[in-house]
């Protein structure tokens, strides 16, 4: 357990030792493995020679440790539970460390441990530190080489990073592989895959006539579930190369896919560790959600070769640097080969539902943070998701070719480096000759700011007058901010629909229908001439800034918003902000015991949507689709959140009921029988015809339970089979469907999480003790974290009625689970602890049962850093 003193990001010092080579050998068995390292260290220059060596090293047994040859003894080191310190170090030496692992017994997941009998590793941010002793910090950089030893029977394939330069066979069925990584790396990008592996293999021939070997591999009996990641990885190749001018560089790419994983994946040099739920699917197991989670993931992943490995962070404050660049660049990837508005929508529907409930919160912080306790704890949305949307703004206001051609500064100035986030701030700015150095607000202020518009036409002078001001709201341990540079992107439509031409006071001409304008002050006012006729606003166009926009629209300009503007994602905005405006009154009215029903003008909309065949059914489908609770609850305060969720569901019932025979006409239209497949416009037709029968299922009538089981036994594919039984299961339980579904999918895991999340998300009474009961499923697993996502998590998260149940089991159930599972996974049991961060936006009656859990919780003896910096920061 480490100390619990806060790291701070402005006591970084360089470091005071330097690694330039790292020759690995792992002894690999079934009990232990032993692993031999041997460094080639030097003291950095100017500093002072009887400065001492300090390594990291956790959970290790030291079985020797040797200075140029010459064994040290316990007089000239001293460990503690988390260094090793040699107080009198040489200029430069071999330091050679012998250490031994249990790695079947590593719950944690972190460093070297077993899964299904295999050996993996996973070592971002402070994994390598439980495989070695070393300088585990991102700005030490080594060559690395990796001998693995192991039996040949039980572990035939034996993977590091790099290339593979040699093998060999030793005594006692034992064989041997080298591997060598020409480029030099931070120990967190280290990996090793031992185990009994298939491989799927593909080629991709780059620009330059240089062929990849492109490898994935999975256990046996899952090659049939690999040809879409492999596919994704050839287009992201693709991509990549023409978008940044960038190639891969090493001989082969490989993906392993692991069971038991704590994240999505990893992008360890030449060997990327993913979780299985991002490699295998094929149409009978994954939905048409998980195949473009898998390109999305590959792609991700397979950026990260150029920003994070070629170009890597100086320190985990910079955490933003790669990751951010890493989500912009995977969501243009997205955005590219699938439909982009689609693509905006979805991540902006995200990045409201998760980050700006984070930047509300007690975990509010900036996308470089200032200090943290556990690092693992710093893998955020505020990291990842508004991170992306900060790169996104410099691709806004410098253009695609601005943007590129900092990007190109960037790694000409950086190949090789660990760096900070001001680095890629200045090769932006400088690129461009322009100034950025307001825009590092984004970097040091969390929260999220606040937009006003108001707007005025002035007939007479045919002038438009549109006044901005911002606003951020108070953090944790930051009263006051200044301003943000930000691009707020705008477009003027007229009375037939139509985008006006822009112009401002003071141009020579109109120019363009959207406008970036350039925030960077508290308040500023734009003028547009020359405008005929009163406009309606269309603001913050393709959510050109993370911020919150407040504009007092009408319900009569929503609706025509909905309708015509030429922006998609303001079309989808407006929809959303109606509904939005709509559950929040009918949430006052039930307080008062009042019943508010939708105005004919909102159904009148929603039936446009269903009956237009102008529109693209994949936008009509994220238009239906109603803002969740947890959105909503940030909406509001004092919140009952099992009264905020029968606001939900009575109006997704009118709407069912009063565009019941539109409903059903698309429903059937789209239910066409074509076989699946997975492209654009299948997909799209498939997500409206599933919303449209999500609204159907609303309606007790016979005709549409047969309609539905109809759907569940006729599926050629996982997206339209699990449509169908989440819908019967929030109907009638569904119990003969779900029963017979586990009887099919019993022996595939992924199949089996989905089965787990459809029952702990279920609105239905009984669904904790459901919960309960199904803990003791044989396919269940409290150690595997795929397992507490599926079922643990996604009722802490996602079925806020039960979890928020006036009684508090929901909280109780959820306080003995975080303190079950931080004795095993501390970052799996620190990420459920967070389901309590909102504790103060609930009634009062609640809000006392979660604090209590909150306090039981921090109250446990032995409690990792992990969970116990969530709680204490909840707790305030
Ligand atoms: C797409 O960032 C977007 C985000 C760290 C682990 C993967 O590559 C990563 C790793 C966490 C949370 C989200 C993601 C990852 C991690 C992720 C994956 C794919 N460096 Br923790
Ligand atoms: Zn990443």
């Amino acid at each position: 357990m480490s100390s619990r003193q806060a790291i701070r990001r402005l006591d970084y010092t360089p470091p005071s030792y330097l690694i330039d080579r790292v020759d690995l050998t792992f002894e690999l068995s079934d009990t232990h493995a032993k692993v031999i390292s041997r460094l080639i260290i030097k003291r950095n220059i100017g500093v002072s020679s009887d400065t001492p060596l300090v390594l990291h090293g956790e959970e290790l047994t030291l079985e020797s440790i040797k200075l140029d040859g010459t064994p040290l003894t316990s007089a000239h080191y001293v460990i503690d539970d988390s260094t090793l310190t040699i107080a009198s170090m040489p200029d430069d030496g071999i330091l050679e460390i012998t250490t031994r692992l249990l790695p079947a017994e590593n719950t944690s997941l972190m460093g070297l441990y077993q899964s299904n009998g295999n050996f993996f590793t996973q070592c971002e941010a402070e994994g390598f530190r439980k495989i070695t002793y070393y300088l585990d910090r991102p700005d030490v950089m080594a060559k690395f080489t990796t001998t693995i030893i192991a039996d040949k029977t039980k572990f035939p394939v034996l993977l590091s990073n790099g290339n593979r330069v040699g093998s060999g066979q030793l005594d006692k069925n034992r064989h041997w592989v080298k591997w060598v990584d020409p480029f030099k790396k931070p120990a967190y990008l280290f990996a090793l895959v031992a185990g009994k592996l298939v491989v799927l293999a593909g080629t991709h021939t780059t620009p330059s006539k240089r062929c990849i070997n492109i490898e994935i591999y999975v256990e046996p009996g899952n090659l049939d579930k690999c040809h879409h990641a492999l596919a994704a990885a050839q287009k992201a190749m693709a991509w990549d190369e023409e978008r940044f001018g960038l190639e891969y560089d090493l001989d082969t790419y490989m993906i392993v896919a692991v069971s038991d994983f704590n994240m999505g994946a990893m992008e360890n040099k030449g060997l990327n560790i993913f979780n299985t739920k991002f490699v295998l699917a094929k149409p009978d197991t994954a939905t048409d959600v998980d195949f473009d989670g898998i390109d999305s993931v590959v792609a991700h992943e397979y950026f990260h070769n150029w920003t994070g490995n070629r170009v890597t962070c100086r320190d985990w404050f910079q955490l933003s640097l790669k990751e951010g660049l890493t989500v912009y660049r995977d969501q243009e990837f997205s955005s590219d080969i699938g439909s982009r508005a689609v693509q905006r929508i979805s991540n902006v529907r995200a990045l409201r539902e998760t980050q700006f409930a984070e930047d509300a919160g007690p975990q509010a912080h900036p996308i470089r943070p200032d200090e943290y306790l556990e690092i693992n704890n710093f893998y955020t949305w505020t990291i990842y998701e508004k991170g992306s949307e900060v790169v996104r703004m410099y691709a806004t206001l410098l253009g695609t070719d601005g943007f590129r051609a900092g990007m190109d500064l960037y790694f000409k100035r950086h190949d090789g480096q660990a760096v900070t986030c001001d680095d890629f701030r200045a090769a932006m700015a400088d690129a461009n000759g322009t100034n950025l150095d307001q825009f590092e607000r984004w970097y040091s202020q969390a929260g999220t700011p606040v937009l006003s518009a108001k707007a005025e036409y002035n007939e007479a002078a045919q002038t438009y007058t549109l006044s901005v001001t911002q606003s951020c709201a108070a953090t944790p341990g930051q009263a006051e901010k200044l301003p943000f540079h930000l691009p707020f992107a705008i477009g003027l439509i007229d009375r037939r629909g139509q985008d006006l031409p822009l112009q401002l006071a003071g141009e020579i001409a109109a120019k363009g229908s959207t406008r970036v304008l350039e925030i960077t002050n508290t308040t500023q006012t734009f003028t547009f001439i020359n405008v005929p006729c009163p406009p309606v606003p269309s603001l913050l166009r393709d959510f050109s800034a993370p911020v919150v926009l407040d504009f007092a629209y009408s319900d009569d300009e929503l609706v025509f918003l909905m309708a015509n503007d030429s922006d998609a994602f303001a079309r989808w905005e407006a929809a959303n902000t109606f509904a939005l405006q709509l559950l929040k009154n009918q949430y006052a009215a039930a307080g008062r015991g009042e019943t508010l029903a939708a105005p004919a003008a909102f159904i009148a909309a929603y039936q446009k949507l269903l009956t237009s065949d102008k529109l693209d059914p994949a936008l009509v489908a994220l238009m239906l689709e109603l803002p969740r609770e947890n959105y909503l609850l940030e909406q509001l305060s004092d919140v009952d959140p099992v009264r905020l969720y029968e606001v939900c569901r009575a109006l997704k019932q009118q709407i069912a009921r009063e565009l019941r025979q539109e409903l059903l006409a698309v429903y059937q239209r789209l239910n066409d029988g074509a076989p699946y497949a997975y492209d654009g416009e299948q997909v799209a037709r498939r997500s409206l015809k599933n919303i449209c029968l999500d609204y159907l299922a609303e309606l007790d009538e016979s005709m549409i339970s047969s309609l539905i089981a109809k759907q569940y036994q006729r599926a050629d594919n996982m997206t339209d089979r699990l449509a169908a039984l989440k819908a019967l299961v929030n109907r009638d339980g569904g119990e003969a469907q779900l029963a017979d579904f586990a009887a099919q999918w019993q022996s595939d895991a992924l199949v089996m999480d989905k089965w787990f999340t459809l029952q702990a998300t279920s609105r239905r009474p009984g669904a904790l003790s459901r919960v309960q009961q199904l803990l003791e499923h044989p396919a269940f697993s409290i150690k595997n974290p795929n397992k507490v996502r599926s079922l643990i998590t996604a009722f802490c998260l996602a079925n806020p009625p039960h979890f928020h149940a006036a009684d508090g089991y929901g909280y109780a159930f959820a306080a003995d689970h975080i303190i079950a599972l931080d004795a095993i996974n501390p970052q799996i049991a620190a990420r459920l602890a967070s389901s309590f961060n909102r504790w103060t936006k609930v009634d009062a009656g609640r809000r006392e049962l979660m604090k209590q859990e909150l306090e039981r919780i921090r109250g446990t003896e032995g409690l990792s850093s992990d969970t116990f910096e969530i709680v204490t920061k909840a707790l305030g």
